[in-house]
């Protein structure tokens, strides 16, 4: 029926012939679980469904180890069941970080049993998800011998979600998932989707757009708008929050809020917010011990301060590390923390060259319970962009990097558009080549993700989810969410190995499925940059419009001529030593690999520099020509990705199949309109014509 949420990768279908079904049913239809903390109702819940729907039957539950039996599962923490003390390196399942897990198939008093265990509950929570993904891709299970942890500490996702009002900012799979309002009540959908965000190892949820308030947006309903996300700090609404923590405390995640800078005014009604004020001080410990009162588990806080409207400490005369630390003060004593946004801008031309210039001079000087959240490019989530130079050079300050999920600027979840690939790209980026940070050099030195392992760092994805059956509005970006949370668990994942465990989940294992489904997801990105950018490192030639939540999406190449530098004479931009020096805020390796035409990877060429139309590339091709012909490229993708998946035809469920076809054919139309704009735009300012004759239009 149509209003029931899809199953997502948690499907559980299931498993063929190809499977080992025998040493499946053998080590899992009887499950020893411990009974402890809530988490554990969550495993047995789990083993039910998953087993119940991989085999076929559901596993019997003991609350002994089952003598009786050939062979059984056993689930729980060394300390709490001998049999897993029996089976396991004790001392190395104690050194595991919170929620690290180990799963050991061994024998037990001369049957065999298949062991789940971990230091935390939190971590059998994962390792049940963990070995449930094994089962249901048919992967051998009988030598197991796996210790798996989180790379970053926290791994959260972050809602920009409108209370109360359920409008998402830049959400495409309908009205907020979550409905705030109608707290305490509860709606079964929660559970299942603290399920799914622990099945990939999300540890924490931000409830709240970090808009928390939107005060020069004129509404049609006034009263509306008066709810805005602030509110969500005063105590009858935190009392209201307390059944909804918990539902998601039994899958190990965590709830965090977005907070609004000028709370002690607007909410605390004292007369200011100035961070080094005592009283505002007070307030927000205050305000901090009455959250913990009634969640004891909550994450923290998220900030966008002093940005696109939002209050924060220039008001005061004070700075971010004042802004940061007093929040820090009020949630260290609960080992809460603060998530600092970097996303700041206004104040230049060109907003890529402000976050390094603010946030670098004040490296070190921020609270242990800080993390700078920085998104991972220094515009905006373009489809592609180089990676934020703040990455590497804040050696003292915890980092999170801010990915999104969901796509804003690649599509909208209209278009198909897999960011896995993209994340990769900057979790690989090397930001010290040289080694001179003490790293290995040549090539080799601290990487984008080396930066996110340490206590204080995390990972962070903006959004996706919604009210939608989908949950995500197009069935493919549900590899988004999946994708964002196994690379956060382990960013050292190759994109193939997450897509094939995606697809394989979701779609099923069989190679007639399974290529078709990866071929799209891989195809898509490359189509996307190809005909919304051109492929030569421009960006932001969308349309803005009126409406927050409809912009983005048409092409409007002369909108943004800042974006573009296109003139008579060329186009790009000179972020630059002849231009504003953006590319000098990178170690010296990097800026002049940047500097340089000739080194400059060429996907990030226009980005970098100014060039004339006429300029020749490597391979021969002029600029511009090579902008037609990536633009010509990107709609032959996309009628690509259409044509493929039209494979599945009859191999997949009826209606994922017609729901993304449907959607494939718009991307074809709209990868059209997208190139025409964007090849008019070229010749309109080079005047040169297409050496294909394709441009000018006629
Ligand atoms: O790019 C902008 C988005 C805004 C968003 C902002 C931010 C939440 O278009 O919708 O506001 O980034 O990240 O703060």
């Amino acid at each position: 029926p149509l209003d029931e949420y899809d199953d997502c990768w948690l499907r559980y279908d299931r498993v063929g012939d190809d499977a080992p079904r025998e040493s499946y049913r053998r080590r899992c239809l009887h499950a020893y679980v411990s009974t402890g903390a809530p988490e554990l109702a969550a495993v047995r819940d789990e083993l039910r469904r998953g087993i119940g729907g991989i085999l076929g039957r559901e596993p019997h539950l003991w609350q002994h180890p089952p003598r009786s039996v050939d062979g059984f599962l056993a689930v729980g923490t060394p300390e709490e069941m001998e049999v897993v003390a029996d089976s396991v390196d004790t001392d190395a399942v104690a050194e595991l970080a919170d929620g690290g897990f180990h799963l050991r198939a061994t024998e037990w008093e001369g049957s065999p049993v298949l062991v789940v265990t971990a230091p935390t509950d939190r971590g059998l929570v994962y390792g049940t998800f963990a070995l449930l993904r094994r089962l249901a891709l048919g992967r051998p299970i009988d030598d197991l011998d796996r210790f798996e942890e989180p790379a970053t500490p926290d791994r959260v996702i972050d809602h920009w979600d409108n209370p109360f009002r359920r409008s998402v900012e830049r959400g495409y799979a309908g009205p907020s998932l979550i409905d705030v309002g109608e707290l305490p009540a509860l709606r079964d959908r929660y559970e299942e989707y603290a399920r799914l965000l622990s099945s990939v190892g999300i540890n924490g949820v931000v409830l709240n757009n970090v808009n928390t308030e939107i005060p020069s947006r004129p509404s049609a309903n006034a009263a509306m708008d008066a709810f805005a996300g602030w509110q969500l700090l005063a105590t009858d609404r935190l009392d209201d929050l307390a059944p909804l923590a918990s539902v998601f405390r039994r899958y190990g995640v965590r709830l965090y809020l977005s907070v609004n800078f000028g709370a002690p005014e607007t909410l605390g009604g004292l007369d200011t917010a100035d961070p080094t004020d005592p009283a505002v001080e007070e307030w927000w410990a205050e305000k901090a011990d009455e959250v913990y009162e009634r969640i004891p588990d909550f994450g923290g806080f998220l900030v966008k301060a002093d940005s696109e409207g939002q209050p924060g400490p220039y008001d005061y005369g004070a700075d971010h590390v004042d802004g940061a630390n007093v929040l820090a003060r009020a949630l260290a004593p609960h080992s809460g923390r603060v998530w600092w946004r970097a996303f700041v801008y206004g104040s230049h031309a060109d907003r890529a060259v402000q976050q390094y210039e603010t946030f670098a001079p004040l490296d070190g000087a921020f609270h242990d319970a800080v993390t700078l959240q920085v998104k991972n490019g220094p515009i905006d989530f373009q489809p592609r962009e180089p990676v934020s130079p703040v990455f590497g050079q804040l050696p003292e300050t915890d980092l999170g990097l801010e990915l999104q999920i969901t796509g804003e600027y690649t599509g909208q979840h209209v278009h198909a558009c897999y960011h896995v690939p993209m994340w990769k790209e900057v979790l690989e980026f090397d930001t010290d080549p040289e080694g001179v940070g003490g790293g290995e050099g040549d090539g080799d030195g601290t990487r984008v993700k080396d930066l996110l392992r340490g206590p204080g760092s995390g990972i962070a994805g903006v959004g996706a989810p919604g009210e939608d059956p989908s949950w995500t509005g197009h069935y493919l970006a549900q590899a988004n969410l999946y994708g964002f949370g196994r690379l956060a668990w382990d960013p050292d994942l190759s994109t193939e190995a997450i897509t094939d465990e995606w697809t394989g989940q979701t779609f099923g294992t069989g190679p007639t499925v399974a290529e078709p489904v990866t071929d799209v997801l891989h195809e898509s990105w490359p189509a996307v940059i190809d005909y919304t950018t051109g492929g030569l490192g421009l960006l932001h030639m969308m349309y803005n419009g009126e409406a927050r939540l409809e912009n983005h999406y048409d092409p409007a190449p002369e909108e943004w001529p800042g974006y573009t530098g296109a003139s008579a004479d060329g186009i790009g931009v000179d972020r630059n030593a002849r231009g504003n020096g953006y590319a000098q805020q990178y170690p010296e390796a990097i800026a002049a690999r940047y500097d340089d035409p000739e080194t400059c990877p060429e996907e990030l060429l226009l980005f970098f520099h100014h060039l004339a139309w006429d300029r020749e590339l490597a391979d021969g091709r002029t600029v511009v020509q090579t902008l037609y012909d990536n633009c010509f490229r990107g709609v032959a993708r996309a009628e690509r990705l259409r044509e493929r998946w039209r494979d599945l035809d009859g191999r997949i469920d009826d209606r994922r199949f017609r729901h993304v076809a449907e959607r494939l054919e718009e991307q074809v139309l709209q990868a059209r309109r997208w190139r025409d704009s964007l090849v008019d735009f070229f010749y309109d300012h080079s005047g040169i014509p297409d050496e294909d004759c394709r441009v000018p239009r006629t």
